[in-house]
């Protein structure tokens, strides 16, 4: 037998495992009613549309689009990026300042790869999402949380957080935030706090990475400013990924950045994947030429925004009196956080023995908190599975309670 472990970097050792991967295998037996994963709802994959698509990509681009790419990406799919983040308000944007990464999580572990030595530290939100969590700590750093409110990120808590960081002598790398429709929490940081979280990464010379799958999902207000788009500096890492708004098995992303950066992360790139998968790079490209993209988007939302509020009117029905949940206005998930006494990661399974999921609070915290909360998705389950989900779940809070308060 090998002894791996005599063989195995510092850095396998420190891996964890994610809940979210975890709780896959879960989502997967049919009698769970999952709002567990950040799934989107397979009915919205525009899976007749894409037929077409293929076998247009395939008649006219098959020779190119089987075969290796650029490590930066198709230029054609850059370009539309590129127009399409101008549209958002973020300025001197071209092909060249985009990236087509292998899934958003490939430009986490790039972020985490071209910044962190072991023991270096970055500041993540409270709470934060747990693949960026997993990600920076592969690369053996520390993470430092700043606690959100219903405006996102708390800039003021954060600039105490840089100033304590820099008296013990630790100078943070950077500042990672899901500003828009936050997983977990679902709050969307304000623009003030967008301008003032710029201003203090200006002020201690910090990158800011924004993470933005959800920014598109929007069901009450409009699209809010991407934080890249007060950045005049070029500290900000934007990202963005095809996975909720086409299709996650695409594993279709990108990231807008500087030249400089975005030279230093096609490095890196190199190392890793070589290029994107080159095929459905041309299928989105192609979905995107033919105008389809900002449609399909409008009937994901109508799609979403009655699961939104199956969810919140379930709630208010089923879930005993005490727990907080602010109306999500996009995205996928609403966050619950449930009366003193109760701990979400060991009522998981009563949840579990009663066929409904979730993840618990704890998962998304840096710091240990979050036992009282937890994370519902609502974007996967069908409508009447949703009420259902609902109801189980209720019932389950309802007992945890009575137990802990008898
Ligand atoms: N960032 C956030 C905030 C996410 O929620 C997700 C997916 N749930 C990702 C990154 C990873 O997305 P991708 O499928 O593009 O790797
Ligand atoms: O399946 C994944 O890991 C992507 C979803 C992330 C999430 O649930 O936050």
């Amino acid at each position: 037998m090998v002894n791996l472990e005599r063989l195995y970097s510092d850095r396998a050792g420190k891996m964890r495992k994610s809940v979210i991967r975890e709780l896959l295998k879960v989502a997967q037996d049919p009698e769970i009613i999952s709002f567990a994963g950040g799934l989107p709802n397979p009915r919205s994959f525009p899976i007749e549309g894409l037929k077409d698509i293929i076998n247009y990509v395939m008649k006219h681009h098959g020779k190119v689009a089987l075969q290796y790419g650029t490590t930066q990406g198709l230029k054609e799919l850059r370009e539309q990026l590129a127009e399409r983040a101008y549209k958002d308000g973020m300025k001197d944007v071209t092909e060249d300042n985009i990236i087509i990464m292998s899934g958003s999580q490939q430009a986490l572990d790039t972020v985490g790869k071209i910044f962190l030595n072991p023991g270096d530290t970055a500041i993540v939100e409270l709470p934060s999402y747990l693949g960026g969590i997993n990600a920076f700590r592969s690369y053996e750093s520390n993470l430092e949380g700043v606690p959100l409110d219903k405006d996102g990120m708390q800039v003021d808590i954060l600039e105490d957080t840089i100033k304590q960081l820099l008296k013990d002598d630790i100078t943070p790398k950077f500042i990672y935030v899901v500003p828009t429709f936050q997983n977990p929490a679902g709050v969307v940081m304000s623009e003030n706090r967008r301008k003032k979280l710029v201003d203090i990464a200006s002020e201690y010379d910090l990158i800011v990475i924004e993470d933005d799958p959800y920014g598109k999902l929007t069901y009450d207000i409009d699209h809010v400013k991407p934080i890249k788009s007060f950045d005049d500096e070029g500290r900000v890492i934007y990202m963005s990924t095809f996975s909720k708004i086409l299709a996650p098995g695409f594993r279709l992303a990108w990231t807008v950045a500087s030249e400089e950066l975005t030279r230093k992360m096609v490095l890196c790139k190199q190392a890793l994947d070589l290029c994107t998968n080159t095929f459905t790079q041309f299928i989105a490209s192609e979905f995107i030429r033919q105008g389809n993209l900002d449609l399909h988007i409008l009937k994901i939302c109508d799609m979403y925004r009655p699961k939104r509020d199956i969810m919140m009117k379930a709630m208010e029905k089923y879930f005993p009196d005490g727990y907080e949940c602010n109306k999500p206005k996009g995205g996928m998930f609403a966050w619950v956080t449930l009366p003193e006494g109760i701990d979400t990661e060991v009522m998981f399974l009563d949840a579990i023995k009663n066929k409904v999921a979730y993840v618990h609070g704890k998962a998304f915290y840096v710091n240990g908190g979050g036992a009282r909360s937890m994370r519902l998705n609502f974007s996967y389950a069908s409508n009447d599975r949703i009420e259902e989900g609902m109801k189980r779940l209720g019932k389950v809070i309802e007992e945890k309670l009575a137990a802990v308060t008898a």
